[in-house]
Order: structure tokens, then sequence, then C-alpha cells
């Protein structure tokens, strides 16, 4: 039954996602929003995280007449082993994108790069400082391959904890140790969390959860991390840059070729080629003006945040993106690529083309990358779909206008410079601007679409709430996509909505007061940021004690709550737009909501609503103030050398 305009419009908040959905439904192409009407009475079972299939004298679910399952299993320990399972997802699905990178650095390193390079030496360097890699009269080759290898064993690390947690605030590593969660290495708590939650190992739920921490500490102190810090080696660390978001980046007169999905390499690669004077002729020889490369998901910030590439969407729009009609080809690696693309694009002209090993997608083209010269592939790929380009119906093209400039590439490094100039880069104007509340605090919106929800909206609401309350915002992901489209990663836009305070300190240093800090992976970027802001001084000596939390308004991926444990293991507390699928079990719920506070210093919070969310986040904002003695218009507490060096952080 078509929809009329009213109801399409409570999906999606942006005009450009709206024509589209008016387009899907007039061209009879489903999408992801009408599949989720055939979904709509989700089981009750699995929604509480009571139904249990782990073995098969199974599946069972758990009621009130039945409230164990076959083995005896109860409700907390079945809805704490789905639990660690997700998150375990989460954790390999980042650090396996990690890994391809360290490889990809370790052949480099070797000699064996074939087109790719290390781009940013200083970051190499910085790295290898960091991991304690011997840099003295060694080449930079021989730098590069240590760090890989010591990386790689961050994989493999049997016995060991992760050296990579060195990096956090020694507080918080030693409240790790204490608490038993500091992980080995990531592959092995990555199988023990497997181990531990099949039939007849660990019931008990605590003793999970904690796993489940442990497990996400690998991610955001491990695998994520570490992705992090390699891509910026290989690719560049981010700088500000200019771009543009929304549909309307596609263009009519060009060849428009979408890369969506998470790895960065094989992107690197398309942003070359695609500037090559042989292919920009191919182009125009096919009849077209040029070639649009533009991004979906986190490939999208990816590039954007090094190169500039415009970013096509987020999740839910990556089925729109096609019905626009003018998407020549459409590149998917891993990650939040829906296997529905095909189907979608047999309305269309659009070739999608799956090229990861490890992720087929029946109906797409499998193109494998040469390893031995990925440029030449690049280009290949580049010049089948200008080969497409013929085949583009004119009567179905109609792209929206919708688009927004924006500014995005905030590493912490490039903030750290610009709150303190080219020669002192430092945090110390940003801790005496929450000293002084100016800023109240900083808060990171990260995270997924999800149909349950309208697309973006509790995202962008909740967004202008706080940057008016003075908080400064950190993105990634999806969500920053949202802010994009929205206009909030316009300076002069956000600084509009901005509270006196907040605007003032941005406008002296520079910064918009909302910053797009990358991709998903790039959450680890937000905890580094924390942590630059206690090792400055002045607010506590934990990543408890700073003013931040941590929001996932419409998150849907096992990744998101990988990322939100590791905040919440880290000391950072966590706000969730919906719940985890645990409410079966009031123990395993509380503990996540209530008792980790007492471990670590934070927890998870639900807020359904935007609004409820902001008073949330200000209310814990202002008790980590309180309890810093900061929390009114505060004279400026000046940190001398030695006061930062009795820290000791
Ligand atoms: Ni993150 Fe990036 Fe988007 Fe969610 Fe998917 S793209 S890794 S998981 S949907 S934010
Ligand atoms: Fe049922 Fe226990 Fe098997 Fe789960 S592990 S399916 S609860 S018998």
């Amino acid at each position: 039954m078509p929809k009329d305009q009213e109801v399409l419009k409570a999906l999606v908040s942006d005009s450009a996602s709206l024509e589209m959905l008016c387009k899907a439904q007039d061209e009879c192409v489903q999408t992801t929003f009408d599949r989720y009407e055939t979904q709509k009475n989700q089981c009750v079972f699995g929604k509480s995280g009571v139904c249990c299939r782990i073995c098969h004298m199974g599946p069972c679910r758990l009621t009130k007449n039945a409230p164990k399952g076959i083995c005896g299993a109860d409700a907390d320990t079945i809805a704490a082993r789905n639990f660690v399972r997700e998150v375990a997802g989460g954790t390999a699905t980042h650090s396996d994108h990690g890994r391809h990178l360290v490889l990809m650095l370790k052949k480099v390193a070797l000699g064996h790069g074939n087109g790719y390079v290390i781009k940013d030496e200083k970051a190499l360097r910085y790295a290898a400082k960091l991991y304690d890699i011997e840099q003295d009269g060694r080449s930079v080759n021989e730098i590069a391959l240590d760090l890989a290898n010591t990386m790689l064993g961050e994989f493999s690390s049997q016995e060991e904890p992760l050296k990579t947690l060195n990096l956090a605030p020694l507080k918080r590593q030693s409240l790790w140790s204490s608490v038993g969660v500091a992980p080995l290495g990531i592959d092995r708590v990555v199988v023990e969390a497997l181990h531990r939650t099949t039939m007849g190992v660990d019931h008990d739920y605590r003793s999970l959860l904690l796993h489940a921490f442990r497990t996400s500490l690998a991610d955001g102190w491990g695998g994520s991390r570490v992705a992090s810090i390699v891509s910026d080696i290989l690719f560049g660390t981010p700088a500000p840059v200019r771009s543009t978001v929304n549909l309307g980046v596609l263009k009519e007169d060009t060849v428009n070729i979408i890369i969506h999905g998470h790895e960065p390499a094989l992107s690197e690669m398309l942003t070359i080629a695609v500037a090559d004077p042989e292919i920009v002729e191919y182009a125009k020889a096919a009849g077209a003006q040029g070639i649009t490369l533009a991004g979906i998901c986190c490939t999208a910030n990816e590039i954007l945040m090094r190169h500039g590439v415009p970013v096509a969407g987020n999740l839910l729009q990556q089925e729109l993106a096609i019905v626009t009609g003018a998407v020549e080809m459409m590149v998917i690696d891993v990650q939040c690529c829906m296997p529905s693309l095909p189907d979608v694009a047999k309305n269309y002209h659009t070739e999608i083309v799956s090229t990861s090993e490890i992720a087929k997608t029946v109906g797409a083209d499998a193109f494998r990358f040469n390893e031995d010269d990925p440029l030449k592939s690049a280009k290949d790929l580049i010049k089948k779909a200008i080969d497409n380009f013929k085949n583009r119906d004119p009567e179905k093209v109609s792209i929206p206008k919708a688009k927004q400039p924006m500014i995005a590439g905030f590493s912490v490094d490039a903030i750290k410079h610009m709150l303190g100039g080219t020669y002192r880069a430092t945090f110390r104007p940003l801790n005496d601007a929450i000293i002084q509340n100016r800023i109240t605090g900083v808060v990171g919106i990260v995270g997924c679409n999800n149909p349950k929800k309208k697309m973006d909206d509790y995202t962008n609401i909740l967004t202008k709430e706080l940057i008016r309350q003075n908080v400064l915002v950190l993105k990634t992901g999806c969500a920053a996509i949202a802010s994009g489209k929205a206009g909030m990663l316009k300076p002069e836009v956000g600084l509009e909505f901005a509270g006196s305070g907040l605007k003032e300190i941005c406008e002296a240093v520079g910064i918009p007061p909302v910053l797009h800090m990358g991709s998903c992976v790039d959450n680890s970027r937000i905890l580094e940021a924390a942590t630059e802001i206690v090792r400055e001084g002045g607010l506590g000596d934990d990543l408890s004690s700073v003013p931040a939390v941590g929001v996932a308004p419409e998150w849907m991926s096992e990744k998101a709550e990988a990322i939100g444990c590791y905040f919440v293991a880290s000391g950072v507390d966590v706000i969730l737009g919906h719940p985890f699928y645990t409410s079966g079990s009031e123990n395993v719920t509380n503990f996540l909501n209530a008792e980790s506070k007492d471990i670590f210093g934070a927890s998870f919070h639900v807020c359904e609503d935007p609004y409820e969310a902001a008073e949330k986040v200000m209310a814990i904002l202002n008790e980590k103030r309180e309890k810093l003695g900061i929390n009114k218009k505060a004279e400026r507490k000046l940190m001398d050398m030695k006061d930062r060096r009795d820290l000791n952080v």
C-alpha cells in the first residue's frame, strides 16, 4: 500500500532522503523502510534477550512458566551470553579492519607497498614513541616494520595484556588491572568470548559481562586505536578540510561512483585513480563531464577526512543513493553494506561491485584488486563504471538538490594545533575553558541510523541542544554525517546555535562547536582526546573525572555496543537512544545501567527522547564538575609544571 507523504516524512529528516523515498515508492522499489514495516512485530524474546539458540537441545525461550532453558540456564545467563557475543562481534569487526591495515603497513615496510607508502612519517615516529620502538639511526622502514610487528602482537598476544592500553591514563590502567579486565591479545579475548558463552561454560552474569567489557577494551584500546594510528601513518593524519554532504553531491553530467563500506585502503587508491588524466579523458570520451566520487558510511568518513571527498549519505541512504538513478557504480567492501543493494540496483543501471575477499554479496560483481598493482586495478574499476554511463536511463534520473557544505578532519593532532597554535600544540585552552565554565563539557555523539527512529532526528536535536548549553560536541560515524546534512558542520551555523561561552571559545581558537572526528574506528580518537585533557591537567587524574559523556542516539550495530562498552569501561558514561536486548534479565540490565558505575565510574543510561538525553547529559556533566569543584564561574586555576608532574598521568 503506498504511503502518503506525511507518513514518509515521519521516517526521514532531510529533504533529499524524502524525495528519494517518494521516488522509490513511485517506482515500486523496496527499501529498508518498507522491510522494516514487514518486520515490525519483532520477537519479544529476541528483544528482551531471553532467546537462546546456542546449543541444539534448544532453541529455548524463557517465560514465566518456563524460566530456565533445557540446560538450566536462566535469564541472567542467557541475556548476558547474548550480550557478550554481540560485543565480541563488534570488537572483531573493528579489529579485523585494524589488522588489515597493520598487515599493509608491514608490506610497505618490507618494500612491497605496490603504490601504498608511508605518507605521514611524523605520525609513524609519534606512534613508534608511544610503543617504545627504537628510532635512533634506523630507517623509516625499519621503524615501521617494528611497529607493524608490535601491533600484530596485539592481536596474537597470549599472556601479556595489550600494549596499547598504555596509552590510557595511569589510573585507568591500574583500575583495569585490579578489576581484571585488561585484555590479553585481541584475537584471544574474542575467541574466549565465544568459548565462555557456549553451552555449559560461564554462567555467572557478572563474570560474563566483565568479559564483555574486557573484550570491548580490546577494541577501543586495541583494534580501533591501532586502525586509526595506522591509517594516519599510511594515508595521512586528517586536518580540517572542506567538503559537501547529502545526495545532492551526485551530478547529472558526471559518472557517479559511490564507495561504501569501511576499509580505507582501496578507497584511497580510487581517490588517487579518479584524478588521473587518462581516466578523466576516458570519462569525457564517454560523454560525461568528469567523475564524481562520493562516499557512504564510514568509508565516506575516511576519504572525507583525508581528501575532502564528498559524502553522499549515511547508513539509511545507501539504497536511496541508487534510487537517484544516477549512480554508475557502488563499490562495497565490508560492514554495513546491505545485502539488498543488488535488488535495488536491478531497477536502475547501477553496478554493485564487491571488493572484499570476506564479503560476498549475491547479485554483486566480485572484483579482486590486483595486489601487485592496486592503482591499475582502481583505474580498471573506474573505467568499468565509466563504461556503464551510457546505460543510464535519463527518464529515471532525479538527483535531489539538497546538499550542505561542511568542514571535517578533526584528528586529535589537528584539534591540538588549532587550540594551541602552530608552535605549541596543546589542549590547555580547552581545559581552561572547561574549568572556567565557558564550556560545560565534551560529548561524543556517535553511531548509526536505525529505521526504528526518524533518520538523524534524535542526533540533530541533541546536538543543537547541547551546543546551546555550551557543550563541545565531537562526532563520528553516521552521526557525524547526520550533522553534516543538517548544516551543523558549517562553523557559522554551529556558532549561531552555540551558547555564549562555547561560541566565545570557538571563535577565539577558530574551531567549530561540532567537530567531525572521523569514522567509527575513530571513536578511539575521542578517547585519545579525553586522555589529552586528563594529561593537560586541572580536570582530575582519570577519564572518569573529565566532564565528558558519550551518546549513541540511533545505534543499530554490534560495533556500537562494543564502542559503548569501551567508553563505559574507560570511565565515560554512555547514553543510548534505545536499550540493549537485555530487558529479560533485571540483573544484567542493572549491571550495565548501574553496577558498572561502582566498577568503572561510569555506566549506561537509556533515554528514548533527545531532550531527555540532553538533560541527562547536563546532569552527568554537572555532577562531574561538582566533584571537580569547578561548577561555578570559577576563577582560573592555573597549573604549573609541578602540578602537572604531580598528576602523574
Ligand atoms: Ni559505525 Fe560505520 Fe554507520 Fe553504524 Fe555502520 S557505517 S562503523 S556501524 S551504520 S555508524
Ligand atoms: Fe537452551 Fe541451554 Fe542450549 Fe541455550 S544452551 S539453547 S538455554 S539448552
